[in-house]
């Protein structure tokens, strides 16, 4: 962990060295995904059971990829009740805030008389995947799925790996409570590939979503055209902005809980209180002793975390707006200044009983949100993704008579006569009716 101190003359220096501090190159899987996805395209189903059963070690058919409604309601029997309870308040608070969201069509007469406006509609089919074994989380389904399915997405595919064959029960019943409509056993580049180009079992989408490892990610990079894709997502961050009043441990456990996520990940506090920094430290160095995920917490914290103390709340507030960090906490006595002066985060919770976690499962937004200081330009996973605009003009007579004159005078311009005819002939007939009556 790096300590940072806004008064002090190398500030600048070591602020640019963090922010700088993951832009490592990944590894180059472009070529082995480019004939993957090849093969998928040339060879359809027999490729895909191919690879399946090579990366996954199973023994799946064409016959046997997508996972029956037997096998899902067998699995979705092994939840504990509890653990189905808490999918469905998550689901509940998920899809009221997605419906929410949901924006009104526009439709207005403007001063000419033209009736202008936008509408819009759900894409036709969406494919989700799912990461399998360790980072296959059912949170991470619902957050999804269920906007596609509240954005009126009627064919929602979902490609899972299953590694031996074993299917995970939670991720399973979080899809079908999510609106899933089908299930495939196959993940890597080859299930994305099945899912942009189609195959004889799995139909083609128009998007493909939903995180996965390197080779999933350079999939969707190939894909993209063809299809469209979500934002790619790098290693997580969270920037805590605490105040003197705060419980040491929580602000602790706060960072951890993003460190415990991957090496990579980010966590970063910044304080006006050296006392609470300090003590911050401290209880970090404690959690560590007792917390399952700590090699993996420890290594993100070690290489990545940073504690910077500033003079004050503003202060923090621009270094936020450099950072642009995937989550920010507002662990304050009045953060409203602060959120009002952070313009680039992901996500921001507000206020001492609003840890990350609230937001990563149960609070309704979603929790797919851009990394890597991409929240500068774009925003995380919404209704937006799975629905897009169609505009429409109407115009009368009266209306072509006011505005067609300015487009034949453009057209004839760019040298496009058929443009500026296409205009002038109706100009003309309602010409010559005018003067007929
Ligand atoms: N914090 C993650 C999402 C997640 N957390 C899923 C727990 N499960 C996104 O940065
Ligand atoms: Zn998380």
């Amino acid at each position: 962990m790096k300590r940072l101190d806004t008064t002090q003359p190398d500030f600048r220096a070591q602020f640019a060295a963090l922010l700088a501090d993951r832009d490592s190159d990944t590894a180059r899987v472009d070529g082995p995904v480019t004939e993957i996805l090849a093969a998928v395209r040339a060879r359809g189903d027999e490729a895909l059971c191919e690879f399946t059963n090579r990366f996954d070690r199973t023994r799946v058919t064409p016959a046997t990829l997508r996972i029956t409604e037997a096998e899902i309601e067998a699995a979705c029997a092994k939840v504990p009740t509890e653990l189905l309870a808490a999918l469905e308040v998550a689901a509940t608070r998920i899809e009221s805030f997605h419906r929410a969201q949901m924006p009104a069509d526009l439709r207005y007469v403007d001063g000419a008389g033209v009736t202008l406006g936008m509408r819009w509609t759900a894409l036709d089919s969406v494919g989700l995947y799912v990461p399998g074994g360790k980072a296959a989380y059912p949170s991470s389904v619902l957050m999804n799925a269920i906007p596609a399915h509240v954005a009126g997405v009627r064919r929602i595919a979902m490609c899972v790996p299953t590694p031996d064959g074993v299917l995970n029960p939670l991720v399973l019943a979080a899809a079908r409570r999510a609106g899933v409509t089908e299930i495939y056993r196959v993940g890597g580049a080859q299930a994305v590939g099945a899912m942009a180009y189609g195959t004889a079992t799995i139909a083609p989408v128009d998007r493909v979503v939903g995180p996965g490892n390197a080779y999933v990610a350079e999939a969707k990079r190939q894909v993209f055209g063809k299809v469209g894709i979500d934002s790619i997502a790098g290693p997580s961050e969270v920037v805590v902005i605490a105040d003197a009043n705060n419980d040491p441990r929580a602000i602790a456990l706060d960072l951890l809980a993003q460190a415990e996520h991957d090496p990579m990940a980010q966590s970063i506090l910044i304080t006006p209180d050296a006392d609470l920094a300090n003590r911050v430290a401290r209880a970090v160095a404690t959690e560590l002793e007792t917390l399952p995920r700590a090699e993996i917490a420890r290594a993100s914290w070690d290489a990545h975390g940073a504690i910077m103390t500033v003079r004050n709340l503003d202060e923090a507030a621009d270094l936020v707006n450099k950072i642009a960090p995937e989550h920010l906490e507002l662990m304050v006595d009045t953060p409203e200044p602060v959120f009002e002066r952070v313009r680039h985060a992901g996500a921001i919770f507000i206020g001492r009983y609003c840890p990350e976690a609230i937001g990563d499962y149960v609070g309704g937004p979603n929790h797919v949100l851009p990394t890597s200081r991409t929240a500068r330009f774009s925003s995380g996973l919404s209704v937006f993704d799975f629905i897009k605009r169609t505009t429409f003009i109407e115009a009368q007579a009266e209306s072509l008579r006011e505005i067609g004159p300015a487009a034949v005078s453009l057209a004839e311009a760019e040298g496009l006569d058929a443009h500026a005819l296409s205009v002038s002939v109706r100009l003309d007939s309602l010409m010559h009716a005018h003067n007929g009556a």
